[in-house]
Parts: C-alpha cells; sequence; structure tokens
C-alpha cells in the first residue's frame, strides 16, 4: 500500500488545472450561474491562516456547485491601496507601488498553493491604473448625478506629521506616530450622498434573508432611524433655540437645555465671553467618536440664558453648553431629561439640577432609582398634568398634536448616517479626478483623459501629503478654459475601491467599468464569505454604490450580496517567558510534559486561546505548514474542527490528525479491488453520507460534512469487501473531492477516469436508499445497558423481547432465573426487571 504523496500531486494537479483553465468561468455558459466570493485580501505581505480558511471555505462551495452542473464565477484580486503600503515606504524606503506588488507576487503564489478552483484570469489589483481609472469615470458619473458634492468639515490634524488622522489614529487625544497634541482643523473634503439611500438602504435589510441577523442588526443601528419631534424653546435674550427628542413624552421631567460646542448660540457667546470661549476649546480636546463622548465625563459651562418651557412660560430652563451634545445630529441641541437618560443624569448629578421622574413603572420608589442611574424602561405618565396615566407611545403622540396644533413644534424622523467623506490626504489610493480653477471652480476631468495616474516619482522623508509637494503633478490647465489650475490632491477612501470589485470581476471590459448585460448575468454575488469586521462598512458602502449605479441607470441590481456568511477567527495558545516576553510557537518545546523555552530552556507559560496576532506571537504560517502536510491536509483542517461561523483554534494535533485522515482516504482507495457481491447497509450509509454531505456544503457546515465524511470512512474501513464497498470508496473520493481535490484528481486518474474530477458530476442519491430502516436498541437488565443490537425498524415487541431474553449478556446475568418483568420500547430499547 502506498502513501499519499502529497507534495507532488499537489504542484502537479494544480498545474493541470491552470493549463486547461479548468476554473475560467464562461460568461456564455448555458449552465446555471453561480457567484461565490470571498472578501479579497489586502497584499499585507503573506498570507495567513484567516486567509486559508477564508478561501478554502468559498472554494469547497465553489468546486461542489461545479459538480452539482453550475457555471461558477470564483474570482481573486487584490485591495491593494491604504496607508500600510506608505508607512512600509516611511519605515524601510521602499516604494508603495513595489512593495504592494512584490506582497501581491508573493501572496498569489501562496494561494495558488492551497489549490484554490479560482478563475485566475479575471485578477485584478485596486492600485493599477486599469482599475482605478474606471473607478474615477464611475466618480465622475456619481458627480454628474449630484451624489458627490464638496463641503468644509473637521479632520483630526496632526501639525507634527502634517497630515489628517483616522479617527483610529488618534489617540488620547494625540498622534499616533508624532504624539503630538491632535488639533482639530476645517477643510474642504469630498462626500458621497449615502444619506439620500439612507431609506433604501434600511429597507433593503428586509430583504436580505440570507444575511446573519446580526449583521443586519448592526447595519440597522448604524443607519440609526429614530422617530421624534423637533421644537423651539423661546430664550430670555429673545432669541430662540431648536431641539430634537425621541422622548416627546418625558416632557415634563426636562430641568434643563444643552448646546454642542460648535452651535452658533455658542459661537456667538464665545465671541464676547473668554470663560466661554475656553469651554469651547476644552470641549475640542476630546474625541469626536460617538464612544469616547459616551465615556467621558459630561461637562457643561452655564450660559446665563434660560429657556421657556413650552407648556409653562412661567418655567424656566438653564440653557448649558456642553461636551455630549454633537453639532451633526438632530439640530446639536436637546432638553435634558435626567430621570431617563443616562447623560443627563450624569450631568445633572454634576451640576446639581433636579431629577424629576415622569415615567414610572409602578414598583421602585423614586429614590431607589435616582440614587445611581435612570430609568429608560416603558411606564406610565407621572408628574405630567394631561399626559397622566398615559403609556410613552400614547404621550409621544399627544405631545406630538399639541405641538403641531399650536404650532411650535412637529414630528420628525432622523438619522444617525452621514454622509460619506471620501478625501484623503494620502499617496497611496485613487486620485480623485477633479481640477480645481480659479474662474470655473471644481471641474471634472474629462472621460477620454482618463486615468488621472498617480506619479511614480514621489518622496515619504518628509511628513504631508507626497502629491500635494509633487513639483509638477497637481499643476494642470483647466479642461473647462484651459487657465493654469490645480489638480485635487486627495485621493479616495480605499472603501471605495472595495464597494465595486464585484461587479469589475463579472465584466472587465478595456474601455468602460463593466458591462451591464455580462455583469447582470453574473450579479448578485450568491454567496459572499468574510469577517465579520466588514459587517458594518464596507457591506453598507457597497449596497450603497450598487444602488447609486442603479439609480443613475447603470445596473439593474439593487443589493450586491444576496448571501452572506461572516466566518470565525484562526487562534492559538499564546506562550509566555519567565520573563514575560511572548514566545511563539516555534520558540516553545514540550520536555517531559512540560512546556519550556526551545533557546535557553527556561519555564513558559501557556496563556490564554486568543486570534493569532504579530503582537502576541502566536501566528503559525500556513506556507511551511503546506510544504509539511499537503494542500489537502491543511484545507481538511480548517474545515473540520469547528461550526465556520465560530473561532478555530490551530492546534499541531489537528493538523497531524487531518494528514492522517487524509492518508486513510488514500490507503482505502489503494486498496481497492474488484470485490463482488452486495452490501444493502453500506449501500444505505454511502446515499445517507452523499445526501448528508451536499446539504452541509450548500448550508456552509462544512464541519458536519466532514464529520460525515470522517463516519463513512470508518464505515469502510469495517465493511467486508463487497460490489457495495468498492462502489462506495469511489464515491467517498468524489464526494471528499470539494475539500481534499488533489487527493481526488489523483485518484480519480488512477481510477482510469478520462477528464477531471474537478468536472465530474455530484454522485445521484438513491431516496430509497436514505430511509434508515434499521434501528439500535439498547438491551438493559434493571436499567443498565449490557448491549446493543440491530433491529428491523418496527420489529414487533414480541420479537425484540425474545431476541434480548436470548441475549448472552443476559443470560449470564439471569442464570437460569425468570425475570420478574419485560419492558420493551419498540425502536428504542429492550429493558429485562430481574
Ligand atoms: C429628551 C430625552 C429624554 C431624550 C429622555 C432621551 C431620553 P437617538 O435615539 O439616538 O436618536 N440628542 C438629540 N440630539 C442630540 C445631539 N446632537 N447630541 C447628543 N444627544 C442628542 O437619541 C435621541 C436622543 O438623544 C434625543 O432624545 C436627545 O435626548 C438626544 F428621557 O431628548 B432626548
Ligand atoms: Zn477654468
Amino acid at each position: 500500500v502506498s502513501r499519499f504523496n502529497a507534495l507532488k500531486a499537489d504542484s502537479a494537479w494544480q498545474k493541470l488545472w491552470e493549463e486547461r483553465r479548468t476554473f475560467a468561468a464562461d460568461d456564455h455558459s448555458p449552465k446555471p450561474k453561480s457567484y461565490v466570493l470571498e472578501m479579497f485580501p489586502y497584499p499585507s505581505g503573506r498570507i495567513h491562516m484567516g486567509h486559508v480558511r477564508n478561501y478554502t471555505m468559498g472554494d469547497v462551495l465553489t468546486r461542489y456547485r461545479r459538480m452539482k452542473g453550475m457555471e461558477v464565477l470564483h474570482p481573486m484580486g487584490w485591495d491593494a491601496f491604504g496607508m500600510p503600503a506608505e508607512n512600509a515606504a516611511m519605515e524601510k524606503k521602499v516604494h508603495p507601488g513595489g512593495w504592494t506588488r512584490d506582497n501581491i507576487a508573493t501572496m498569489r503564489a501562496q494561494l495558488k498553493r492551497l489549490g484554490l478552483a479560482i478563475d485566475w484570469s479575471r485578477e485584478l489589483a485596486t492600485c493599477e491604473p486599469d482599475y482605478y481609472g474606471h473607478e474615477q469615470a464611475l466618480f465622475l458619473d456619481l458627480f454628474a448625478n449630484g451624489l458627490v458634492y464638496r463641503k468644509e468639515s473637521t479632520v483630526n490634524w496632526d501639525p507634527v506629521d502634517m497630515t489628517v488622522l483616522a479617527n483610529e489614529q488618534v489617540i488620547d487625544g494625540r498622534g499616533w506616530r508624532s504624539g503630538a497634541l491632535v488639533e482639530k482643523k476645517k477643510l474642504n473634503q469630498w462626500f458621497l450622498k449615502i444619506t439620500d439611500f439612507a431609506d433604501e438602504l434600511l429597507d433593503g435589510l428586509e430583504s436580505l434573508d440570507k444575511w446573519p441577523d446580526k449583521v443586519r442588526l448592526m447595519q440597522e443601528n448604524w443607519i440609526g432611524k429614530s422617530q421624534g419631534m423637533q421644537f423651539r424653546f423661546a430664550l430670555s435674550d429673545g432669541g430662540s433655540v431648536e431641539v430634537f427628542t425621541t422622548r416627546p413624552d418625558t416632557i415634563f421631567g426636562s430641568s434643563f437645555v444643552a448646546i454642542a460646542a460648535d452651535h452658533p448660540i455658542a459661537q456667538a457667546l464665545a465671541a464676547k465671553d473668554p470663560a466661554a470661549a475656553d469651554f469651547i476649546a476644552q470641549c475640542k480636546l476630546g474625541g469626536t467618536t460617538a464612544a469616547e463622548i459616551e465615556t467621558q465625563e459630561k461637562l457643561g459651562f452655564d450660559t446665563g440664558i434660560r429657556a421657556a418651557h413650552p407648556f409653562d412660560s412661567a418655567w424656566e430652563l438653564p440653557v448649558y453648553i456642553a461636551n455630549f451634545v454633537l453639532m451633526d445630529y438632530g439640530t446639536g441641541a436637546v432638553f435634558g431629561v435626567p430621570a431617563h437618560d443616562q447623560r443627563d443624569f450624569e450631568f445633572a448629578t454634576k451640576y446639581g439640577l433636579p431629577i424629576r421622574r415622569v415615567v414610572s413603572d409602578g414598583e421602585k420608589t423614586q429614590s431607589e432609582y435616582f440614587e445611581e442611574e435612570s430609568f429608560t424602561g416603558p411606564g406610565t405618565l407621572v408628574n405630567s398634568h394631561f399626559l397622566n396615566g398615559m403609556d410613552v407611545a400614547d404621550a409621544k403622540r399627544e405631545v406630538i398634536r399639541r405641538a403641531e396644533s399650536e404650532g411650535w413644534g412637529k414630528g420628525t424622523t432622523v438619522w444617525r448616517l452621514r454622509d460619506w467623506g471620501v478625501s484623503r490626504q494620502r499617496y497611496w489610493g485613487t486620485p480623485i479626478p477633479i481640477v480645481h480653477c480659479e474662474i470655473c471652480g471644481a471641474v471634472p476631468v474629462p472621460k477620454k483623459q482618463l486615468p488621472v495616474v498617480l506619479p511614480e516619482d514621489v518622496s515619504f522623508d518628509i511628513p504631508g501629503n507626497p502629491l500635494d509637494r509633487h513639483p509638477t503633478w497637481k499643476h494642470v490647465d483647466c479642461p473647462q478654459c484651459g487657465k493654469p489650475a490645480r489638480r485635487e490632491t486627495d485621493t479616495l477612501d480605499t472603501f471605495v475601491d472595495s464597494s465595486w470589485y464585484f461587479i469589475r470581476f463579472a465584466s472587465q471590459p478595456g474601455d468602460k467599468p463593466f458591462d451591464r448585460a455580462v455583469a447582470e448575468q453574473w450579479l448578485p454575488v450568491n454567496q459572499y464569505i468574510g469577517g465579520v469586521e466588514h459587517a458594518i462598512l464596507h457591506l453598507l458602502y457597497a449596497r450603497f454604490w450598487t444602488r447609486a449605479l442603479k439609480r443613475i441607470g447603470m445596473i439593474d441590481i439593487a443589493e450586491p450580496f444576496e448571501g452572506l456568511f461572516t466566518q470565525g477567527m484562526v487562534t492559538h495558545e499564546t506562550y509566555k517567558a519567565s520573563d514575560g516576553r511572548w514566545l511563539s510557537p516555534g520558540e516553545v518545546v514540550r520536555k517531559n510534559d512540560v512546556l519550556i523555552e526551545a533557546e535557553g530552556g527556561g519555564p513558559v507559560t501557556v496563556g490564554r486561546i486568543e486570534k493569532m496576532s504579530k503582537s502576541k506571537k502566536n501566528t503559525v504560517d500556513p506556507e511551511p505548514i503546506v510544504d509539511q502536510y499537503g494542500a489537502d491536509a491543511v484545507r481538511w483542517f480548517v474545515l473540520s474542527d469547528s461550526p465556520p461561523e465560530r473561532d478555530l483554534e490551530w492546534t499541531e494535533n489537528g493538523i497531524e490528525g487531518a494528514w492522517r485522515f487524509v492518508q486513510r482516504l488514500w490507503r482505502l482507495f489503494d486498496g481497492l479491488q474488484a470485490w463482488e457481491g452486495e452490501d444493502k447497509g453500506l449501500d444505505r450509509v454511502l446515499h445517507q453520507t452523499i445526501a448528508g454531505v451536499a446539504a452541509d456544503i450548500e448550508g456552509l457546515q462544512f464541519n458536519k460534512a466532514v464529520a460525515k465524511l470522517y463516519a463513512l470512512v470508518n464505515a469502510l474501513e469495517k465493511a467486508l469487501p463487497s460490489a457495495s464497498r468498492a462502489h462506495a470508496i469511489r464515491t467517498a473520493i468524489l464526494i471528499a473531492a470539494p475539500m481534499v481535490p488533489h487527493l481526488a484528481e489523483e485518484a480519480w486518474a488512477a481510477m482510469g477516469s478520462d477528464g477531471l474530477i474537478a468536472d465530474a458530476a455530484w454522485p445521484a442519491v438513491d431516496p430509497a436508499l436514505l430511509v434508515d430502516d434499521e434501528v439500535t436498541i439498547a438491551i438493559q437488565v434493571n436499567g443498565k445497558l449490557r448491549d446493543t443490537v440491530k433491529a428491523a425498524k418496527g420489529a414487533d415487541k414480541g420479537d425484540l423481547e425474545t431476541m434480548a431474553l436470548a441475549n448472552p449478556a443476559v443470560q449470564r446475568i439471569l442464570e437460569g432465573a425468570t425475570p420478574k418483568k419485560v419492558i420493551v420500547v419498540p425502536d428504542r430499547l429492550v429493558n429485562i426487571v430481574a
């Protein structure tokens, strides 16, 4: 019996698949089409285990659907623009383009070593002009249709690095690289009108029934539709302030009004009052993200202005400037109800403002509620005049009705979703195809002049945007009036690149972004697979971009991703040396059952099992593993151990077990002979496995499919020679082919089949063999299990009793005595009471 030589088989079959273009998707195929896509990788350097897991899942589905007779599009490309390339340029003095393209070459070769069924002829990299040039054209189409605009907005500015920072790059108010105190600066930036689609994007979620509920909920919260009311408070200085609330029912519980630091009233006050100006400056030092605002200490400045309560003008509320009120949500002003809002509660506690309960759930006393926190639950209105006794929903309606009829307020809807700011003051991104002219304003670059290509000769030795300080690149003539003008030097957020790559995969003509008819044949993506970290932004932007193209008549697809699957992470144990250094798995050895440092022999503590990461040094590089065990064993392991939506722990034992299984499967096949005779039981096991594995792959429950194949192989190893057994072994190879394609091809060829197993048909199932007509009966004596036996399903009670009494284990215990009683549960058990 031979061994499966994975290294030899892997490269031979990979070469053949490539030569024969086996996985090229045919746009004109008459077969039903399927589009399987995993989120394309960022070319960071090398493939990691998370990639292996992600791409193997999509691959199994692809290969399975091909065997089921579908034409499958399964492409691959590179999300190739972004910050890490510029960081590498600064640190290692390499060009971002060279660094990126080298990484792509390395990672492409690594992916090919996994034997993925990918149509490599459609490969694309977003950093190449033949991709981003088309993106520029699409940007201009959106611009021409009013879906792109420019406005002044606030950014985080690092005064030392002279660069704009993303929120994640601001740590405790300082630039992550320079450590300088970050300033807020106003810049003109480009925006995409995603808010125009807020309703559609929200409603569309309902149709996405093949998405995880949690992702839909996250999108819903991000879009954040709030129904409420907007109204004016008259102010003691003669002016007024408009507030937005989702809780008009709590109006009689208000004890202050608060405005944002950027609110015009605050700004006006700052001009005459230095204390107010100081407070506003202090507010600007704090973070701007919702999470930061939530956790910051709530601070306020009493303006001295008083607001009149709308239902009782004699009732005056102090007006504060407060750091927890955002200018760009609602109206930038609120009324505070400390009893029923936690931020207001903290604020009121700090500034000694009244805490007045107006909603009661009828159980607790006021002091119980309000010592620690506000009460935000449902209940009945109290202390609220004409609202008393109503529930919250009725009270909301009543306040809105009165405000509208008295003319001082109205019911409204507000959205949390903001327009998408796409300007980045960076080099390594898609240049925004606009020219700024003093006379004509912002002028689109004529389409025939696209792509606007990034200049190659840039330097990264001084801070700032290399495009901006390039000696010639930005100096161009205005396309409209011909006078000297300036190119836009901002580039597009890389999320724009990933918002339409799946369309370009489906169709990639040279002269336009895509051919509509061809793209519509493939789209939507039937199964999209990727990390849950993209559950909000990437998926929302891609949904928006697709809808925007639909609105301007470029494609008739509303939702780009029909099915979505978010896979879990790959984890590994962590190790620490006695001095607290993290150790990599390779730096640790086991000796006499304890772990010690390979170098130096010091004791090692085993830490938690965590997501593989460079910082904890608990990564395992896939490449040497593939070299050692072969692609099929690696594929088998990443599919096998846990449900795909959960984390998978990478262990040495696990990969060895997978390797042993691959060898077992090969041995079974290698021992195959022309046996004769029928084994009905085995036929049934086989057909149940075929049907079960198919259902599991379709449901993306790969670990279950793997478990069924294990069970089949166990049964085949035990089975006696028969024609049934020979047939089942051959069929086992077929249904394992999506998971272990190299072994499967090798076996398929050895069976003398012409053609590839990759092109073979999935075996048909005989429905008659799916019914289990044999059951396992437990034989008990005094309730204790003594043996199990097989019996025909539905066998009658008397037969089962006779069989049980004749059982050798039972006879030994009874020693000839007559049992007191025999209880028979048909199809389940026989219990003998002695
Ligand atoms: C009075 C009130 C009473 C409120 C109460 C809540 C509870 P969502 O649901 O997230 O939309 N708010 C309004 N504009 C704000 C702004 N620019 N910055 C900070 N907070 C703002 O939240 C709406 C609620 O958040 C509004 O309802 C308002 O406080 C506050 F028992 O008004 B509420
Ligand atoms: Zn001009």
